[in-house]
């Protein structure tokens, strides 16, 4: 097979665009998807400061290596969950890769900074570990890039990613997910904007770049990902991807471009209700946050308003 650019031998194929890339090439094209991305949702503007949120996996470096690339100023934030060997190790890449480019690495530790890990803090809120996981990212992530000024936080969210969450979406009929299921979503009192640069490559995308471009990245799944729906509902829709190209694209663009806004009503709703959390600050629907109460149990305390975490938050309606 011949790349479909510049008729050098092909490195690579990828089904769902009918062609072959050269290794120039195909780097070249994961570019551009991300630049459309970026282009077509209005997700990042000129001059505008970048957090990156990184795992040391191949979506989150590649993500912020092509964001480099495209000129952007994006800084990375490592949150370490306290996952045993695999955080020491995931930690490893993405420090390893910051300092091989001089890039600056924000780093937060879950366990010292809050005092419980994920799979205790996740035990002690009755949660399964994964969604105990996600709440404390998304906490800390916007936390860390509304502390520090940044206009925008990116994560390493790819078009597998945004297939098998959509799908777990509709197949329970989440409608105020669905409403919040987009590749931006704008800032709002207390809320950083949030982008999905990635979302127009695939996970094999991703994983071809890092090779081809020597990045050097953790291959080993969490070990707390296996059996979890996600990964499910994945697998699903590869089985549906091999024998039919292009339908995962087909599924989330079609959703993002004819039925996303018929969800966005209840989600201007619940964002009306928000008020600062009272240990914490950040908008909750409740007194207390749902991240300040995972830690409370976690803790087995009542935990300590510290300082650096309060900051007001002016509450209003949706943007
Ligand atoms: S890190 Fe966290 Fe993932 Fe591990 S515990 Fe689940 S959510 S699988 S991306
Ligand atoms: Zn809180």
């Amino acid at each position: 097979m011949k790349c479909g650019r510049c008729r050098q031998p092909a490195v690579i194929e990828v089904r769902r665009h009918n062609a072959g890339y050269c290794r120039e090439c195909f780097v070249r094209h994961c570019g551009e998807q991300v630049r459309r991305a970026i282009e077509h949702f209005d997700m990042i503007q000129p001059g505008e400061r970048i957090l990156v949120a990184v795992s040391g996996g191949k979506d989150s470096l590649g993500l912020w290596q092509l964001l480099r690339d495209l000129g952007y100023d994006a800084d990375g934030l490592y949150v370490g969950l306290g996952i045993g060997e695999y955080s020491e190790e995931s930690a490893r890449y993405a420090r390893d890769f910051a300092a091989a480019r001089a890039w600056k690495l924000l780093e937060i530790d879950v366990v010292s900074e809050y005092g419980f890990d994920i799979e205790g803090g996740s035990r002690a809120a009755k949660r399964a570990p994964c969604s105990g996981c996600g709440l404390s990212k998304r906490h800390i992530f916007n936390e860390a890039a509304l502390r520090d000024g940044y206009d925008v936080l990116a994560t390493g969210h790819n078009l597998d990613d945004e297939a098998a969450v959509l799908f777990g979406n509709v197949l329970r009929w989440e409608t105020e997910f669905l409403g919040r299921q987009h590749p931006v979503l704008p800032a709002a009192p207390g809320f950083v904007r949030k982008v999905k640069p990635l979302i127009r490559l695939s996970e094999r995308e991703l994983a071809a770049y890092c090779v081809l471009t020597n990045i050097d990245y953790i291959v080993e799944e969490c070990p707390m990902a296996a059996g979890n729906r996600h990964l499910g509902y994945k697998n699903m829709l590869n089985e549906i991807e091999e024998r039919s190209p292009g339908t995962k694209a087909a599924f989330v663009f079609g959703f993002l471009e004819r039925a996303h806004d018929k969800f966005t009503d209840e989600v201007a709703e619940a964002r009306d209700d928000l008020r600062p959390c009272s240990e914490c600050g950040s908008p909750t629907p409740g007194d207390i946050c749902a991240f300040c109460r995972m830690r409370a149990r976690a803790v087995g305390a009542r935990i300590e308003v510290r300082p650096a975490e309060v900051r007001p938050v002016e509450v209003g309606s949706a943007s």
